[in-house]
């Protein structure tokens, strides 16, 4: 019997070089999931503007986040990987969702609250209707599945009101999609502020460990990572900069924050620091080199993202055309 597997989508921000974070709580899990699922996997560089980028520095990230997703083990023969602009259905889809979702919707969106605060008087629309690309990046693969962290959920609960919504009017046109908890995931937290998530757009450099940094500066961001001012090792969450490290370790080596802290007993945060720069180095070292492999071999990595914006668009397209016909554009 020919089974078929659900379709799970999902995509990273090529704002910066990827992070620690984006490893262990993102690309780590997809290599599990590729055998599962049916998989697409993109770097979201249309997303990537919504903020200002210098255009160098976008093209040299979108190709780094790639090839990263290729080196952490992303199989093609399980996965489609792609560059989100490189399938032009991604925002014609969006478009016609636009004209679907409403103002009051977006303007709830806690991201873009967030966001827009800090931009002041010169926000870019995009910014507000980042939420309708997003769902058109969802539901133009027909997903059933979609990994989001918390921050997430709110759009992705947003990209399923789009889709009810316009299966109503014109019939089953699109997937409603669900959430994809990840039963294991790291949160990994910002280690100079470790009440905040890691992030590729920290204001700190110091906090964010990027996948491209050096053992030197590997080792420096941790033993300057922020602690509390005790001196035993605990999990706890009134303090968060040592559960932060544990969670980083636990996430490398598998072992729970239980036996974790158990092996530390007796000693100072110091051990803890320089254990976890080591592990980081050491795991990440098969990662750079193989980043680096591929990222050497421009026209084979065009290649392979060629082939890929192939494959995803074939589907894509299948979505578009039933979408455009039945709001009522002559067919083409
Ligand atoms: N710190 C993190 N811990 C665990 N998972 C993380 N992810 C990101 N940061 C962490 C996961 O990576 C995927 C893609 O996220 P993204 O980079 O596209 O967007 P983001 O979550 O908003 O991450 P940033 O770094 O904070 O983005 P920028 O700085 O570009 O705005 C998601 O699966 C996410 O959960």
């Amino acid at each position: 019997m020919k089974t078929t597997k659900k379709i799970m989508v999902s995509g990273i921000q090529p704002t910066h070089k990827l992070t620690l974070g984006n490893y262990l709580g993102a690309l780590k899990n997809w290599v599990k999931l590729q055998e599962e699922y049916q998989c697409y996997f993109f770097a979201v560089d249309l997303h990537a503007i919504t903020t200002r980028q210098d255009p160098k520095e976008l093209g040299n990230n979108t190709l780094f986040a790639l090839a990263t997703y290729l080196a952490s083990g992303i199989d093609l023969n399980h996965a489609t990987i792609f560059v989100q602009s490189h399938v032009r259905q991604h925002t014609e889809l969006a478009w016609v969702l636009n004209c679907f979702t409403y103002m009051g919707e977006l303007g709830r969106m806690t991201q873009y609250k967030d966001k827009s605060s800090r931009a002041g008087e010169t926000i870019p629309v995009g910014l507000f209707t980042y939420p309708a690309l997003m769902a058109s990046d969802i539901l133009l693969y027909q997903a059933d599945l979609v990994p989001v962290g918390a921050d997430q959920k709110q759009h992705l609960e947003l990209t399923r009101d789009i889709a009810i919504r316009i299966n109503n009017l014109y019939g089953p046109l699109f997937q409603v999609p669900e959430p994809y908890i990840p039963k294991i995931g790291a949160r990994i937290m910002d280690l100079q502020n470790p009440e905040d998530k890691m992030s590729k757009s920290s204001s700190n450099e110091m906090g964010a460990i990027y996948l491209n940094d050096s053992p030197k500066e590997i080792e420096k961001k941790f033993k300057k990572a922020v602690t509390d001012s005790g001196s035993e090792i605990t999990y706890s969450p009134d303090k968060p900069g040592i559960k932060n490290l544990i969670d980083i370790q636990s996430a490398i080596t598998g072992k729970t924050p239980e036996e974790l802290v158990l092996s530390y007993q007796g000693k100072m945060y110091g051990h803890l620091k320089i254990d976890t720069a080591n592990l980081v180095t050491e795991e990440l070292k098969p990662l750079q080199e193989k980043t680096q492999t591929y990222l050497k071999d421009k026209a084979e990595l065009q290649n392979i993202l060629r082939k890929g914006a192939e494959k995803a668009a074939e589907k894509a397209e299948t979505t578009l055309r039933k979408v455009y016909s039945a709001v009522g554009f002559v067919p083409y």
